[in-house]
């Protein structure tokens, strides 16, 4: 996966990327990641990238200008690497909400573009020219979109195969089943007087899954009531499972 970012903060972009996880698949060669500064291909004298809105109204808008130029820079770079363009994603509070299963679509695409707009906006014909997907982040309003598109590439980055390990494969994870994660705990057994759950030192591994999925569905109850409600939907046999076995256990009683 080929990630390129336009943006006229390419160090916040590079710095918060290239450590840990993101950093390790760059090296490996699984990913690569250009920022490119859209400020180098203006045409202005002083450099300047902005100017006002016609029909007035607050702020300054990004031009099309270096906006495009510098996109055909980063085109040029893809095609002379035999390959086709690829999506543009235009990072705005009015695109659709990013979501999990959009993290798992665009991890299939060889080349992404990502373009981050700061002051008011961007001059719409730019836009219609080169963005394919329009997508935000949540409804709350940052001052650009190089957070955004970190918090994508990240996401997506984590969906490319060979980019995690084999034994934490983004697969398992909350959100892949609708289910928040169970909780961990690690050494000591005691700490601060709070022991960890007696059942996970009991090497029981059929006990300790059923354990896990308990507490997975009763923290999803509370923190993600909607996420619950979906998983209730598509997951009903469990329910069913779970009366049986109780009242299997009220027979053994009597
Ligand atoms: Cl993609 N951009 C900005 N500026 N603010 C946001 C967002 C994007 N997503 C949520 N808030």
């Amino acid at each position: 996966m080929n990630f390129h970012v336009l943006t006229l903060f390419p160090e916040m972009v590079m710095s918060g990327l290239c450590t840990s996880i993101i950093g390790r698949a760059m090296e490996k060669g699984i990913l690569s990641l250009e920022a490119v500064n859209i400020r180098d291909y203006t045409i202005n004298k002083h450099k300047k990238v902005d100017d006002y809105p016609y029909g007035g109204g607050a702020g300054m808008l990004m031009q099309a200008q270096p906006v495009f130029d510098a996109y055909q820079a980063v085109l040029e770079k893809i095609h002379s690497e035999g390959r086709q363009g690829g999506r543009v994603i235009y990072l705005t509070p009015q695109g659709r909400t990013f979501h999990q299963s959009m993290a798992k679509e665009f991890a299939k695409e060889k080349d992404l573009t990502f373009l981050c707009g700061h002051y008011e906006g961007i001059d719409e014909r730019v836009l219609e020219e080169i963005v394919t997907d329009y997508v935000s982040i949540g409804d709350y309003v940052l001052t650009g979109g190089e957070l955004p598109a970190m918090v994508m590439i990240d996401a997506i980055s984590r969906m490319v195969p060979g980019v995690l390990s084999n034994e934490d494969s983004g697969e398992t994870e909350s959100f892949s089943n609708y289910l928040l994660e169970y909780p961990q705990y690690s050494r000591p057994e005691v700490w601060r007087d709070k022991r960890v759950p007696k059942i996970l030192l009991s090497g029981d591994h059929k006990k300790v899954d059923e354990w896990r999925l308990e507490q997975s569905i009763e923290k999803t109850k509370i923190q993600r009531p909607d996420l619950y409600e979906k998983w209730a939907e598509e997951n009903q046999e469990y329910f069913i499972k779970k009366a049986k076995r109780e009242a299997r256990k009220r027979n053994h009683m009597k």
